[in-house]
């Protein structure tokens, strides 16, 4: 199980995401530094009961990264729902400019709540944290049964396939950008239907393909990254259909489209080496393929006038049907296996699993002025699907 969720692959995607908060000054802890961040504050538990900590039962560890950890969670006195807890450390995440990736993505997650999408539940803070209650993903993280599987069979990549493509169109209809497009970034549930997560790169208020929204600071995963990131030249929607068909090609074939363990040398085929493909890749396949890894913006699938519905209407996708695909009435091939019962995690790195969850004491060493600001207004929510009377 070495594979899910490991400290390094985290360290590494972290230290990618590091490279995008330029928006706020480097500030050491310990550092008085303004932490309010001003979120939309519709959302409060105002007039409900105040959840912390103690609300929830703590069960697992599922992973952890630099700014804090994920936990397996049930709300003590509910319906024995499981939950995954992430905790963020506002040290962390002021020390390592992630204030404005960690609003984006509770705005991001507030607003948006889709089948496709892990979505938020409940939000709320203490003194030193951050704690966002999200749906729980029993299955663990797509990449580690592509890895595990090598590669997906055609239906299996069809479906699966079908429910990305549906949960990018609805950040796309929000005028979102996801950006971060990846296997690690997309989790499975037990019934083998996906959703993704992970939303602190994604980018709102664009207009459209080719608008830049602001932002040229490289980040992601290379192997996904479209040519016009690499280019620099600025980047709208495409992108994420561009992200989309290397991820496509992996499932379908076992590696990304260019890569190359020369990080240099996968630069440089990205921008400008041959589409090749396996021989056992059906037209339908190569035909999509070739659609999505089109390095002509404006020549991608899914970057004209009929967005989402390009990809869509692909003959890739012509045995589904895709409000049965939004209604999951399609059976996924694959189901990750349940373990014992349905707290085991038996899909996530025993690494962590096996750590007692605890919500651990920070060894804050911001100064008290720091702390007295430090509310992150507007973080705390309730999803209105799980209000107290
Ligand atoms: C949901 N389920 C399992 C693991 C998770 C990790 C991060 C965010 C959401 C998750």
């Amino acid at each position: 199980m070495g594979t899910k969720m490991s400290k390094a692959k985290k360290a590494k995607a972290d230290k990618g995401k590091a490279a995008a908060g330029a928006d706020y000054d480097e500030s050491e802890a310990g550092d008085t530094v303004d932490m309010t961040i001003t979120l939309d504050s519709k959302f409060t538990t105002e007039g409900n009961k105040k959840l912390s900590i103690d609300s929830f039962e703590l069960i697992k560890v599922l992973g952890k990264g630099s700014f804090g950890k994920v936990m397996l969670v049930k709300k003590k006195g509910g319906d024995g729902t499981l939950f995954a807890m992430k905790t963020l450390r506002k040290a962390a995440l002021i020390k390592r400019n992630q204030l404005l990736h960690t609003a984006t993505e509770r705005n991001i997650l507030q607003n948006i709540q889709h089948p496709f999408l892990v979505n938020l539940i409940y939000a709320f803070q203490s003194e030193d944290k951050l704690y966002m209650v999200l749906d729980y993903m029993g299955g663990g993280e797509l990449f580690f049964w592509l890895k595990k599987h090598r590669r997906f069979s055609e239906p299996r990549a069809q479906l699966m396939g079908a429910e990305i493509t549906l949960a990018l169109g609805a950040l796309h209809a929000s005028n979102i950008i996801y950006r971060d497009l990846k296997p690690e970034n997309i989790l499975v549930d037990l019934e083998g239907h996906i959703r993704l997560t992970d939303f602190g790169l994604s980018k709102d208020g664009i207009t459209g393909p080719g608008a830049e929204g602001g932002t040229k600071t490289f980040c992601g995963t290379p192997e996904y990254l479209a040519p016009e990131i690499l280019d620099n030249k600025g980047h709208g929607k495409s992108v994420d259909w561009w992200s989309f068909g290397t991820l496509l090609y992996e499932m379908l074939c076992g590696l990304p489209p260019f890569y190359d363990t020369n990080i240099q040398k996968m630069y440089h085929k990205i921008l400008c080496a041959p589409l090749r493909f396996p021989s056992y890749l059906s037209d339908d396949s190569k035909t999509i393929l070739r659609g999505l890894l089109q390095r002509k913006v404006e020549e991608r699938l899914g970057s004209g006038p009929g967005g989402t519905d390009e990809i869509k209407n692909a003959d890739f996708f012509k045995s589904l049907d895709f409000d049965r695909v939004m209604a999951k009435e399609y059976t996924p091939e694959f189901k990750p296996p349940a373990g014992r019962n349905d707290t085991d995690a038996t899909n996530f790195d025993a690494e962590f699993t096996s750590e007692r969850a605890v919500d651990s004491v920070v060894t804050s060493h911001m100064s008290e002025t720091a702390k007295e600001k430090s509310n992150f207004q507007g973080f705390t929510y309730q999803n209105e699907g799980a209000m107290e009377s």
